[in-house]
């Protein structure tokens, strides 16, 4: 007899909406409508509808393979000897390179149990500093900015269901029509209850027509916009003072940076015209309450956190923030996006989005791990430096849970530092373009597979529920890890069982930034996800931060002074026209999993160039002709799909593909100093027609 259905949640992005899994006869399961989850009360999108497809062994991984020639292809093995031969690969490069010779690279899909695990992995077993993540090049930079305005950084403050509820949301660079479609909703519930939508993005995408007011501003130029409202602001004497006094520090400074941003200055710089800068600011202000949403159109830019901190600065200055309704938010991306952030498996944290250079927080992690203190590596370099370090200082890699052959800027050249390496190791459910490559390649076990918790955009950590009997062959990344460890000599500490390792993350997060001590696995299924933080089993989480006082040492916000400067690549004469990169609905990512589903290929099957017709008639291509795009770091072919919903100055390209058509063979790696987010969303490009 089959079991009955069990409540879960989708295995891709950030909104983590509620589902109910059915098994089938044949060992799979269906999905089932789950309306009394509250962020996505039953909606789904064609990718989390779809993903059982993913389950299915025509797809998937299911067994370990081995190079066992350098030259040879992948051959099947038996798990022993693929762990064998980690363990030894690992191995060897330590004693050859030392400790930091070994890197390990994870992902923001990964549960917590998983990123916490990977980190004490890599800090204990291995002993490398070397380990970062693909939410680097996610949400890094809105992550940087959070914590240096608010003392702490939780994507949303605030719950979704606030969002309808506000006067007027600003959403900065989010195609959530496509990239969250159950969340649409909020954004038509507002204006429904009379709240304005403003939406800014280069492009007139799904979302941007339902806003109130359209700003297309050239990409890259984001600072100087937000700058030149909060001059605005100022200059049409809407500043909160009462707030700015009582609730910020810093405001003088970032106030005289904001007024060298003239209204006038500004169009120049973003060709947005004035009124409509104008407009926009009587929107915001005008309303009882306010939001500013970014995701990463703002944020994937070598000036990310500048840019996300001008955001904050006008939420600040106008009262925007740290009270009910109101308030700045990024929408994090991953399944585990914010989770994956917290709990070490970046460079420069540990557990509780601790720091690793803090001696306190390492006394505390390494009195949980029972370990010296001494013993704990310091921080290693974020995700771009550490694959451009592949092959050089970096001899050997553990990977689970990122395809970065299609999604690293630069992808070419990051692709020949993994082919570079003197041993590679991947784990991962299918066999992406990355695992291609590696030397011995893990399947492991799929969400309908397992248990854990993620933690979505607001800061709700969830438990996704194992709901059918993996297949032999694959075992799960804590199985992955438990075994390496014990071939590496660590018997202890890496147990398989995911409520055991939770409850140990709950011990090493107590008293940091995100505590989950007060979080168990019953109270989650009880109270529909607990909000972070959470410091014992009595408290009742925190759906919403900041209202008596921010995360800093002061209880105040804190303004940052910011100015507006150029990308790292402008354009010229020989590379004249913008690229910016992003998503489309029906695919996820680098596409390893949702490239293997039937219907969703269907509906997006491969890259294009999106570009406004006089752009197109100047380059000389017509709808669906190749076209050809090349910047400093190589050269991409796709058809051209011609749209006046672009700007006429940039193209767009969506990134979930390989090959010819693959976008980041075309992107600048330049780096946000501050969070090293690398520039994906602006590189200088000229076009050719591909035909004939
Ligand atoms: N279908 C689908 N959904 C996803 C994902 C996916 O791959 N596919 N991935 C998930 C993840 S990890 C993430 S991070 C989120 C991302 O979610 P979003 O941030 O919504 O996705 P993007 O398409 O990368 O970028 C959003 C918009 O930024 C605009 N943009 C480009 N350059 C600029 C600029 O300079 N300034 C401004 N203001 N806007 C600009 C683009 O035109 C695009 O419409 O989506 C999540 N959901
Ligand atoms: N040009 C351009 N490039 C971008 C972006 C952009 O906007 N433009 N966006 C960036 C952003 S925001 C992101 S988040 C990255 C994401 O890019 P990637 O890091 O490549 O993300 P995914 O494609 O989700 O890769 C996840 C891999 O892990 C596997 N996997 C899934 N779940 C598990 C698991 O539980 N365990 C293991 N071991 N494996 C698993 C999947 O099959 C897949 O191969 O791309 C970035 N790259
Ligand atoms: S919106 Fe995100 S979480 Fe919801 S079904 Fe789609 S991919 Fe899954
Ligand atoms: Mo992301």
């Amino acid at each position: 007899m089959l079991a009955a259905t069990t409540s879960t949640h989708c295995p891709y992005c950030a909104l983590q909406c509620g589902m109910n899994l059915r098994p089938t006869e044949d060992g799979g399961v269906d999905v089932v409508e789950r309306t009394d989850f509250p962020v996505n009360r039953g909606a789904l999108c064609g990718k989390g509808r779809t993903a059982p497809a993913v389950l299915s062994s025509r797809v998937r991984l299911t067994g370990p393979l081995i190079r066992r020639h350098a030259t040879g292809g992948l051959e099947p093995a038996t798990w022993e000897e693929a762990l064998r031969a980690v363990a030894d690969g690992l191995r060897r490069t330590r004693a050859s390179h030392g400790p930091d010779g070994v890197g390990v690279f994870g992902g923001g899909g990964l549960t917590n149990e998983k990123a916490y695990t990977l980190g004490k992995f890599a800090r204990l077993v291995l002993g490398t500093s070397q380990i970062d993540y693909n939410g680097r090049f996610c949400m890094s930079s809105a992550a940087a900015a959070h914590t240096k305005a608010f003392g702490v950084d939780r994507g949303l403050p605030f719950p979704l269901e606030d969002v309808p509820r506000t006067g007027c949301v600003i959403l900065v660079g989010s195609n959530l029509a496509e990239t969250m479609p159950p969340a649409l909703r909020y954004l038509t519930e507002l204006r429904e209850n009379g709240g304005k939508l403003v939406v800014v993005d280069p492009r007139r995408t799904r979302t941007a027509e339902q806003a109130d007011l359209h700003i297309a501003p050239r990409p890259g130029t984001d600072l100087a916009l937000a700058l030149g409202l909060l001059h605005l602001v100022v200059s049409e004497g809407r500043v909160d003072e009462g707030f700015v006094a009582s609730r910020t520090t810093g405001w003088a400074d970032a106030r005289a940076a904001a007024m060298s941003h003239w209204p006038a200055l500004v169009e120049r710089i973003t060709g947005v015209p004035v009124p409509q800068l104008r407009e926009a600011v009587a929107m915001f202000c005008d309303a009882e309450s306010g939001m500013v949403l970014t995701a990463r159109g703002p944020e994937q830019q070598s000036k990310g956190t500048d840019t996300v901190g001008a955001w904050i600065n006008l939420c600040l200055a106008t009262g925007r923030a740290g009270r009910p309704l109101s308030g700045y938010g990024c929408l994090t991306g991953q399944g585990n996006g914010q989770g994956g952030r917290e709990h070490g498996q970046k460079a420069d944290q540990l557990p509780g989005y601790r720091k690793l250079d803090d001696p306190e927080a390492r006394a505390h992690v390494a009195g949980v791990w029972g370990v010296d203190p001494d013993t704990l590596p310091g921080p290693g370099r974020s995700a771009y430096e550490l694959l451009d370090a592949l092959g050089r200082d970096v001899r050997a890699l553990l990977l689970m849970g990122s395809n970065p052959v299609v999604s690293a800027p630069r992808a070419a050249h990051v692709e020949e530092r993994l082919k570079s390496l003197d041993f590679l190791a991947v784990a991962d459910v299918v066999l992406s373009e990355t695992a291609a490559l590696a030397d011995v390649v893990l399947p492991v076990t799929q969400w309908a597979e397992e248990t854990g918790t993620t933690t979505n955009l607001e800061g709700r950590v969830l438990l996704r529920r194992r709901a059918i009997t993996p297949p032999e062959g694959v075992r799960s990344d804590l199985e992955v890890l438990h075994g390496l460890a014990g071939l590496l000599g660590w018997e202890k500490g890496f147990p398989t069982d995911p409520e055991e390792v939770f409850d140990e993350l709950r011990r090493a997060s107590a008293g940091g930034a995100a505590d989950y001590a007060g979080i168990s696995y019953r109270r989650i299924v009880e109270e529909d996800g607990v909000f972070w933080p959470c410091p014992d089993p009595g408290h009742p989480g925190t759906p919403r931060l900041f209202l008596d006082r921010f995360a800093t040492p002061d209880g105040r916000a804190r303004f940052v002074p910011v100015t507006h400067r150029a990308s790292a690549e402008e354009t010229d004469e020989e590379y004249p026209v913008v690229l910016t990169t992003g998503r489309v609905v029906s695919q996820y990512q680098s596409g390893a999993q949702t490239r293997r589903v039937a219907e969703l290929n269907a509906a997006a099957p491969g890259p294009f160039v999106e570009l406004h017709p006089r752009l197109a008639e100047r380059v000389g291509v017509a709808e669906g002709d190749p076209v050809a795009v090349v910047s400093r770091r190589g050269r991409a072919v796709a058809p051209a799909r011609i749209t006046t919903a672009i700007r006429p100055d940039t193209v767009f390209m969506p990134f979930h593909w390989p090959g010819e058509g693959r976008a980041n063979t075309l992107t600048n790696p330049a780096l946000d100093p501050t969070s090293k987010m690398p520039e994906f969303k602006v590189c200088a490009v000229r076009l050719e027609p591909a035909g004939g």
